[in-house]
């Protein structure tokens, strides 16, 4: 295979996934302090604490990634230790600013260019608390564009590559819809004793666009021109296709396609200025409603298509669950025999030629240059393994292998615009709901003593890497 010396290589992770130190140098509260320590939310009771202590083992994590032979490196503002309690009008942590900013430091001088994420979940609490966060348009719309600004001001002289939300539809759904993820709302009472599930979600994705939408407005008007970089939204699909070869299955995969499992409510606004057509038609007036003033800043309000992608299911007609566009998926074809083996977490199966479609999809549909911004791979029971078997992880070699192979022809064969693929993730981390269970990382991370030990997949990626290069 073989993709052009400029493609970009590197790995993901998110603040609060890795971070700990949550108290340190004035840290405020976020959500999912809040939400992992309230028993039951977690699958193992853990919560972000420690995590992997990247806050004090940051020079650790640079040199994994240089060890790796990683060219850039995604990771997260946490808006809590910028602005602890969150507003406009709340004071401005200098420590806070002071940490990422010898960590971009630190990257640039190991030749790591740093893509950095405004939004990746964890909102102050004191905005929960004040204003009910993400549902309250006029302040969190405000508030986030307030932080942005304060992060393109510190940082923006040495990060080109800006992010603003990741997976505004995790926000919405998981968030105000099942109750799966911070804050945790939900019309289902053993869940939360406040939400509405049937309009929170709605209201919530309608407010996470205006937010990213002001946020990139700002960065264009005031810093684009002499800071000269991009700036843009991730959002996660997983590719879908019929679980029979039928006819009548087709109409079916034309719904999914639409919604490609996740995010409807979010493409169509920011790539083509109008809400999903579909996303309507199951909504009806619950589906807010945009101003044209709104409109003007939503519309073409990014300079990529950041895709987040882990895997390929099957859908067939029938379900009730309108999160999940009203399909039932799954990975057993009508046929009996399976898509794919399992992996460790039931929503992800290795199916590598689902990526190369899902890449031409996307970008027949948005012809926006696309940037891998998450791919990878929970091996099955890793946590249970000892530290000399778990290093040797071929399942997660498969899995790269057999998506990269892909990326690769999507890009040299179909002409597909991808630049680059950041793979999730650096090390084992927080795994949001699922605690400390699932483990995503190229290193393996022992939470007893923290100790890092690289696996066999970051060597094999920085293999790909170099021998990728077109000479
Ligand atoms: C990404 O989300 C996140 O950005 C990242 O922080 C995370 O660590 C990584 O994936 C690995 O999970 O409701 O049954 O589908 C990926 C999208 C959506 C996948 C929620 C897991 C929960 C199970 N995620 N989904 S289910």
């Amino acid at each position: 295979m073989s993709l052009p010396n400029d493609f970009v290589w590197g790995y993901a992770t998110a603040s609060y996934q890795i971070e700990g130190s949550n108290e340190a140098d004035g840290r405020g509260v976020s959500i999912w302090d809040t939400f992992s320590h309230i028993p039951g939310k977690t699958k193992d009771g853990g919560n972000g604490d420690v995590a992997t202590n990247s806050y004090l083992r940051w020079e650790d994590d640079i040199e994994s990634l240089k060890t790796y032979g990683a060219k850039a490196y995604r990771f997260s503002v946490a808006w809590p230790r910028i602005i602890p309690l969150g507003g406009r009008d709340d004071p401005v942590n200098p420590k806070g600013i002071e940490f990422y900013s010898k960590f971009i430091d630190g990257l640039l001088s190991a030749g790591i260019e740093p893509y950095v994420t405004l939004y990746h979940w964890d909102l102050p609490q004191a905005l929960e608390d004040r204003y009910r966060g993400w549902l309250n348009k006029d302040e969190i719309v405000a508030d986030f564009t307030n932080f942005s600004k304060i992060c393109f001001e510190a940082f923006g002289d040495r990060v080109k590559n800006w992010i603003t939300i990741n997976e505004p539809w995790c926000v919405a759904v998981l968030g105000y819809g099942n109750g799966q993820c911070a804050p945790g709302r939900s019309s289902d009472r053993t869940k939360s004793q406040e939400g509405d599930s049937s309009t929170e979600p709605w209201i919530v994705g309608h407010h996470l666009m205006l937010a990213h939408a002001h946020a990139v407005k700002l960065y264009r008007e005031q810093y684009k021109s002499k800071q000269g970089g991009q700036i843009g939204i991730t959002l996660s699909f997983n590719w879908v296709m019929p679980y029979d070869d039928s006819p009548e299955s087709q109409p079916v995969i034309q719904c999914a396609y639409s919604k490609l499992s996740n995010n409807w409510d979010f493409q169509d606004p920011v790539f083509r200025g109008r809400t999903s057509p579909l996303l309507k038609g199951i909504l009806g007036n619950r589906l807010p409603e945009y101003s044209q003033e709104e409109w003007a800043v939503v519309k073409g309000s990014s300079d990529f298509f950041g895709l987040n992608t882990y895997s390929t299911s099957l859908v067939q007609e029938g379900g009730t669950d309108e999160f999940n566009g009203k399909v039932t998926t799954g990975f057993i074809k009508k046929d009996g025999t399976e898509l794919a083996p399992p992996s460790h977490v039931n929503w992800l199966r290795t199916y590598p030629p689902g990526f190369r479609a899902l890449l031409n999809w996307v970008w027949d549909n948005y012809k926006t240059p696309i940037y891998i911004t998450e791919n990878g791979y929970p091996a099955r029971g890793e946590n249970e393994m000892s530290v000399e078997e778990v290093v040797h992880d071929a399942e997660r070699i498969t899995y790269f292998s057999g998506m990269l192979e892909n990326l690769a022809k999507a890009k040299t064969e179909d002409g597909v615009d991808v630049r680059g693929y950041f793979a999730w993730s650096l090390l084992d981390n927080f795994e949001w709901a699922d605690g400390y269970d699932t483990r995503f990382g190229v290193t393996y991370v022992d939470f007893q003593t923290q100790k890092r030990y690289p696996k066999d997949s970051s060597d094999f990626l920085k293999k790909v890497r170099w021998q990728s290069r077109r000479s």
